[in-house]
């Protein structure tokens, strides 16, 4: 997509959650009280889990990546899409693993937790795009990076992994001039800290959010709603103010 001819300057680092995907029909962390078929999501999403109960856990992504071919982005992804056109300096970080910000038009996405469509190969652990019908079965899959193949892992950062391009988002962070997250509770980390970076640094935050997080008390700005519904709106008002 091409960017607009009369680009807006501020610096404005996006962060997304759960809640900017919930409209498009995926499931949110805590809303259905973070249980997947009565696991606790952070006992599944471990490598702990991985290394002690592989096929529970390879079951609980392959349902997920299933799921990805029957979802659509929704009326806030593309307005994330569009606000990226009009901005000169404009970074956008998701802790979702779904790839509906892409199918929106959104380039360069951040995906500081992983990515459901791809694959990590565990010994050399590059990933490869596996969505293919043959890729979301129930038997574990091979890479095809080594001779001999090794099992691949979801290509997702699990609860007390490295979230991913970490110094890419803390330079974006130091340097912008908006941060604006939209649906999260603001219960994970360093994720949630984030906004505490943008205030040291005099950014203006702004939430979009169904309803309170952990760490309301951290923004400028708040809207509480849905996503699917403020963003286009807000948007308008943004394309004037930015
Ligand atoms: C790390 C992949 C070191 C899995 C995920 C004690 C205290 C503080 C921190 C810790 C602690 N013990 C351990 C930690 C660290 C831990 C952590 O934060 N644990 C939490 C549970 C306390 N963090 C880690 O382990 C991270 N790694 O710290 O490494 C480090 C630190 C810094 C630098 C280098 C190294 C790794 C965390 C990554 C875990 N993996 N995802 C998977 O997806 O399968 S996290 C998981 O939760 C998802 O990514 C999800 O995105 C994320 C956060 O959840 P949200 O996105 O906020 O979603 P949630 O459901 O919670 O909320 C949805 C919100 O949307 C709600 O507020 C709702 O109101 C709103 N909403 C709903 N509908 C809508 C809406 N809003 C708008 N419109 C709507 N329609």
């Amino acid at each position: 997509m091409e960017k607009t001819e009369h680009m807006l300057s501020k610096r404005v680092v996006v962060l997304t959650g759960a809640g900017i995907s919930a409209e498009s029909g995926v499931r949110t962390f805590r809303d259905n009280d973070g249980l997947w078929e009565n696991h606790r999501i952070e006992d599944v999403a471990t490598p702990e889990a991985w290394r002690a109960d592989p096929e529970l856990v390879w079951q609980f992504y392959q349902a997920r990546r299933k799921q990805l071919l029957e979802v659509e982005p929704n009326p806030a992804h593309f307005a994330l899409a569009e606000l990226e056109l009009s901005l000169e300096h404009f970074t956008l970080i998701t802790q979702n693993v779904d790839d509906l910000h892409e199918r929106a038009g959104s380039s360069n996405v951040i995906h500081m937790h992983g990515r459901l469509n791809t694959l990590r190969c565990e010994q050399t652990n590059r990933n490869e795009i596996r969505m293919s019908e043959d890729d979301l079965q129930n038997e574990f899959l091979s890479c095809t990076c080594c001779s001999e193949p090794s099992r691949l892992r979801p290509d997702i950062v699990w609860f007390g992994e490295t979230p991913m391009e970490m110094p890419t988002i803390y330079a974006a962070l130091e340097k912008c001039e908006v941060f604006i997250v939209v649906g999260s509770s603001g219960h994970v980390y360093p994720a949630a800290g984030m906004v505490n970076i943008a205030k040291m640094i005099g950014a203006k935050t702004i939430l979009v959010n169904l309803d309170e997080p952990l760490n309301a008390y951290d923004f400028d700005e708040i809207h509480y709603g849905k996503a699917g519904e403020l963003l286009p709106r807000l948007l308008q008002t943004w394309m004037k103010e930015f």
